[in-house]
């Protein structure tokens, strides 16, 4: 990895590495490899990140998390969840969200929080925490999926056209690559992505949010980008911190929209410069467009027809179109 790339790059253990090299192993969007752990494809620091926290994290029922696979719109869900949960402490023009990055306000289990190179300590966070995952349902620390945990789960997912689009754009920006449309296109058709393959993530979040409608509510991208007010009523209902009548009166859900939306945070001067607290990635590289339908300005018909036609097949009977 070059001293120019943005992602600093943790040393991994020699134990860790001796049990990377008894799974499989095959290229992914970065220069490093992905590794296949139960059944999904991980870069080397995430997954000792992802393992420690299946060993060590306690979870509590208050617990909210953000789940996705990377690029589903994480930034954005993240935001709005932290501002709802906060919106009784925390008003402009002091409002976090105003001087954090979500990422930072926000930490994900297996990249902030646990393995050998985490700076932040989960101690620390007050309760209620809200945390988050790019982890499958399958394989998240076992409490978190317990029966007898009452925590909650807000899981974005995206059209793999669009998310497509946005991993190769950022993985060409954060690791420096130069990654030709048609590797990263193989590449996903393939499920070889970071926490892939896209669609068995997405599934086992999909089935989760219908046998327990009550621990994983389930949101796509685009119904956000459609109908944000009612999506935002929903995700705090699910939270079980509903907008009263006299907030929806005072305009609290189009506040919250408001400080959210993709034009606000792009253009604060926090999320314009300056790098995580903890990966070290450009605080602006999780802001490109922001749209529905930008694969059209990249993908041909063809190679939209293809990963329509793959990820129809792999969600056929599931009751889910993207
Ligand atoms: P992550 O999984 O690495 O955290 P994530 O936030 O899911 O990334 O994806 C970034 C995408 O969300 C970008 O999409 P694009 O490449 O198609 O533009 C980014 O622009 C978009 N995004 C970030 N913040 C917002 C927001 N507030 N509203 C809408 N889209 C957003």
């Amino acid at each position: 990895m070059s001293s120019s790339n943005s992602f600093q790059w943790p040393q991994l253990s020699q134990d860790f590495k001796e049990f990377l090299s008894t799974l499989p192993r095959e290229k992914g969007f970065a220069k490093e490899p992905l590794y296949l752990y139960q059944g999904f494809w991980y870069e080397d620091v995430f997954l000792e990140g992802a393992i420690s926290s299946q060993e060590h994290f306690q979870a509590e029922d208050s617990d909210v998390f953000v789940a996705s696979t990377p690029k589903c719109g994480t930034t954005w869900l993240k935001a709005i969840a932290f501002a709802l949960l906060n919106r009784r402490r925390n008003q402009a023009p002091d409002h976090p969200l105003l001087s954090n990055n979500p990422h930072d306000l926000v930490p994900y289990l297996e990249m902030d929080l646990y393995g050998e190179n985490k700076a932040l300590d989960i101690a620390l966070f007050p309760s209620p925490r809200l945390l988050a995952t790019h982890m499958p349902y399958s394989s998240l620390p076992k409490l978190i999926r317990s029966s007898g945990t009452k925590c909650k789960i807000l899981y974005v997912a995206r059209n793999p056209k669009d998310t497509l689009v946005s991993m190769r754009h950022f993985y060409t920006r954060v690791r420096m690559l130069d990654l030709m449309w048609a590797e990263s296109f193989k590449l996903l058709c393939e499920g070889l992505s970071g926490y892939g393959p896209f669609w068995d993530h997405i599934l086992g979040y999909w089935k989760q949010s219908l046998e327990n409608p009550d621990r994983v509510l389930f949101l796509k991208y685009e119904d956000m980008k459609a109908r944000p007010a009612a999506e935002v009523r929903r995700v705090a209902e699910f939270l079980g911190c509903p907008f009263s009548a006299e907030e929806v009166e005072a305009g609290e859900v189009d506040r919250i929209l408001e400080l959210c939306s993709f034009e606000v945070l792009s253009g604060l001067e926090v999320n314009k410069k300056g790098k995580l607290m903890v990966t070290g990635v450009d605080k602006s590289a999780f802001f490109r467009r922001g749209e529905v339908g930008d694969w059209k300005n990249h993908l041909s018909p063809e190679m939209a027809e293809r990963i329509d036609r793959i990820v129809a097949e792999k969600l056929s009977g599931s009751g889910l179109f993207l």
